[in-house]
């Protein structure tokens, strides 16, 4: 319920479209404009509010559009500009904002300004970028890019080297430089002026990076770069912003995401996403989920920026496993464990991101090496054997974290392709399409994708989902997961059983004597079947 006091998007819901993998309109292979503006009324139907657009701009594609060419302009890929302004202009009708991806950590080591910037040292665009002196043999430190090798990169002609956070092909741009922060608020408010709905930014905790200092994000002055940027550019609009910061905690997303607007809308922010890995290691190295520790930190939370600031709400991205393979059980419960995982987020305060064919309830891609195509994959595949650890466990850690897991082509029907395209796809489609597809849970009632709406039209009706204080029930249960809301005289009972086998414990009678809003079973008795989900809404006097 928007009112002055509540931003549009504190009562919103956002879907995330990977635009490469969501809809073929030309059978080239790859998702296009035309594709999502043709696909706008099965968004309108499932009833969310904006869509975060993955990277559409010019882009030599070497992360799939997060190194970007041409701030300004659309990749001839995925459309063009007049496409763009379609876009906007028809999901506008159907009350749909359209949220822009800015990746301004980094350019493509294609964009006019690194192609100047290496030819001379006193280039006017050379101090765009992180230079230091060194020579070929000896990097400036020991600093590692992301997506495999050395974060620094030489360059004959100048005789320094470049640092890169990504990869070779994504230069980190000095914000340290006033000119290049002019820039950058061009190019926001050259799509403020288009009628975008907001920005989704990249990676933004790493914009003030200090690499003689190995300090990657948090940098000192971070926050005095974002807002300057928000005075510059979005500050004071109705815009919706969100910082992607995988170094983001409590305390800082506060300062990110204060109420009175001078940085964010909200931070996007990982710590429950890193509760499978070895601490202090790396996404690859597995670990069983802790629940009592995914209880804590989701928990913490939403205790922790109530009334302060503002919770981005997810299990899934493009970067990320799909939430019913990893946590869930993608085989007998796959329908109900969807089902569990989307009540528990969304019965929580903050804004939910569902992410394309999560809705779906859509599974990780069982793909040999061969059928890999995301530059992260491919690095960790070749290094990993290069240091010795065995295929198989390589794989394992491929399967079970790789981010094409996401990317694989959304499942529209069960014609070929999944209705995806009727060319080749740029990658290929999960052969469980037959079975998962949103032409079949359409019009299904007790689909996943049915169950979505409800949630969806349940945060719309009741405004405790957006208002309402947060506290943990049964903590010390290991296999529920239950919260209340409270709200004026409204209270809601969230009540999840995230695994596989029927309970015996009996949920207390007063978590479930209010009204049921919504179930993924059918009958509810006084414990929980397997992945049983309830939401129960309490009113008083
Ligand atoms: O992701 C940031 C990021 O840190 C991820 O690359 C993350 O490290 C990885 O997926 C998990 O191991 C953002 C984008 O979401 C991602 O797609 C881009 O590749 C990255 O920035 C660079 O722009
Ligand atoms: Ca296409």
């Amino acid at each position: 319920m928007a009112t002055a006091k509540s931003p549009w998007w504190k009562s919103a819901v956002i879907y995330q479209i990977y635009p490469r993998s969501f809809q073929d309109s030309n059978g080239d292979g790859i998702g296009d404009l035309q594709g999502i503006t043709s696909r706008l009324d099965y968004l309108a139907d499932l009833g969310i509010d904006a869509i975060w657009l993955s990277p559409v701009y010019r882009s030599p594609q070497d992360d799939n559009g997060y190194d970007i060419s041409d701030y300004c302009d659309i990749d001839p890929m995925f459309g063009t500009l007049a496409d763009m302004d379609t876009l906007i202009g028809e999901a506008r009708k159907r009350n749909i904002r359209i949220i822009m991806d800015l990746v301004l950590n980094h350019s493509s080591d294609e964009h006019p300004w690194f192609l100047e910037a290496k030819k001379s040292r006193d280039n006017p665009f050379h101090d765009y970028y992180v230079w230091r002196d060194g020579n070929e043999d000896v990097p400036p430190n020991d600093m590692k890019a992301c997506f495999g090798g050395s974060a620094w990169t030489w360059v004959p002609d100048v005789q320094q080297y470049y640092f890169h956070q990504f990869s070779v092909k994504q230069p980190d741009l000095n914000w340290d430089n006033p000119k290049v922060r002019e820039e950058i608020y061009k190019i926001i408010n050259f799509w403020i002026e288009r009628g975008v709905g907001g920005f989704r930014l990249d990676v933004i905790d790493q914009i003030a990076k200090e690499p003689d200092l190995k300090i990657t994000n948090n940098g000192p002055m971070l926050h005095a770069y974002i807002r300057e940027m928000n005075r510059h550019t979005f500050g004071g609009t109705d815009l919706v912003t969100v910082g992607e910061a995988w170094g983001a905690n409590v305390d800082n997303a506060k300062i990110y995401s204060d109420p009175s607007g001078r940085e964010f809308s909200m931070v996007f922010q990982f710590e429950h996403i890193g509760l499978d890995q070895i601490p202090g290691k790396e996404k690859w190295d597995l670990e069983p989920l802790d629940w009592m520790e995914l209880k804590k930190v989701l928990s913490k939370w939403q205790t922790g920026l109530h009334g302060c600031g503002w919770n981005s709400l997810f299990w899934n991205n493009h970067d990320l496993p799909r939430i019913v393979s990893r946590w869930g059980d993608d085989g007998k419960y796959r329908v109900e464990s969807a089902k569990m995982f989307a009540t528990l987020l969304h019965g929580m305060q903050g804004t939910p991101y569902i992410y394309q064919g999560e809705e779906l309830g859509m599974t990780n891609a069982p793909y040999d090496i061969s059928d890999y195509r995301d530059i992260e994959t491919l690095h960790i595949y070749r290094d990993r054997l290069a240091e010795g650890y065995a295929e198989e466990d390589v794989m394992r850690s491929i399967h079970a974290k790789g981010r094409d897991n996401a990317r694989t082509p959304m499942q529209w029907d069960g014609s070929k392709n999944a209705g995806f395209t009727v060319g080749e796809p740029w990658l290929k489609v999960n052969p469980n399409y037959l079975q998962i597809n949103a032409a079949g849970e359409c019009n299904t009632a007790d689909s996943v994708f049915a169950y979505y709406k409800a949630l969806i039209a349940l945060r719309k009706k009741y405004p405790i989902f957006a208002e309402g204080d947060y506290q943990l029930l049964m903590g010390d249960d290991p296999d529920v997961f239950a919260y209340k809301r409270t709200w004026k005289e409204q209270t809601l009972y969230v009540i999840c059983n995230f695994h596989a086998k029927k309970l015996n414990e009996v949920i207390p009678e007063e978590y479930r004597k209010g009204t049921l809003l919504i179930s993924n079973y059918a009958e509810q008795g006084s414990s929980l079947k397997p992945y049983e989900a309830r939401i129960y809404l309490e009113q008083r006097n």
